[in-house]
């Protein structure tokens, strides 16, 4: 009944703020019609009806394409719009209560930043982690950079997936999977694209290409 968190190079998230005035649902389409299989919708200045009404347009869209649908925060509404599951972070609900709403079932991932986050995510039955910023980003100003080091460490000792984040693009792609990087979430290189097919398209073709 959920789709489960898929094996995959690349997760795209919304930001209607960085989506050169497309709204976030047009920008989903998008991804999804060059065959991203994985979406977070993560909006910080919305009103909750506004964003229930695009989780629901989401959902449909993201079913429709078999592709995974998380919520960012707001676990009401990742319930709400029947969404696969949810991203929580350091400062959100805790895991042991999302996990108490959403069930054993659907798919949550948590934000880490150092190893020890990661080892508490993972002891608390976390699906995936999210390992990052790497780089610094205008997407998320605050936290800090944690550079490569946390990036290796995930690469060498994380027994659940995990994704890469903050700052990916196409000219940093080529050093996080050398790093180790396996899924790519890649946020402002992707919504402020004008060609998103396009971008998708070449960012895939670097990440074929590291794996040669
Ligand atoms: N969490 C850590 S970095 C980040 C989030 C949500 C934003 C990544 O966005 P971008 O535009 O790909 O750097
Ligand atoms: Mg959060």
């Amino acid at each position: 009944m959920f789709i489960p968190f898929p094996d995959t190079d690349i997760y795209c998230i919304t930001d209607s703020r960085q989506s050169l005035g497309r709204s976030s649902v047009d920008v989903v389409r998008q991804m999804l019609e060059a065959g991203v299989k994985i979406i977070q919708y993560r909006e910080k200045d919305k009103k909750a009806g506004e964003m229930l009404a695009e989780c629901r347009e989401i959902r449909a869209l993201t079913r429709a394409h078999s592709a995974c649908f998380l919520v960012n925060d707001y676990l009401d509404l990742a319930l709400l719009c029947e969404a696969d599951g949810a991203h929580i972070g350091q400062d959100d609900l805790s895991l042991a209560d999302a996990r108490k709403l959403l069930g054993p079932d659907r798919v949550i991932g948590v934000s880490t930043h150092r190893w020890a986050e990661a080892e508490a995510a993972i002891a608390g039955g976390a699906d995936y982690i999210g390992v990052g910023p790497i780089f610094p980003t205008a997407t998320k100003t605050t936290t800090p950079a944690v550079g490569y080091a946390y990036l290796e460490e995930a690469a060498a000792k994380c027994p659940i997936p995990f994704v890469t984040i903050g700052g990916v693009n196409e000219r940093t792609l080529p050093g996080v999977l050398t790093k180790g990087a396996r899924c790519c979430v890649i946020v402002s290189a992707i919504t402020l694209s004008e060609d998103i097919p396009g971008k998708i398209k070449k960012l895939r073709k670097l990440i074929c290409e590291a794996r040669l």
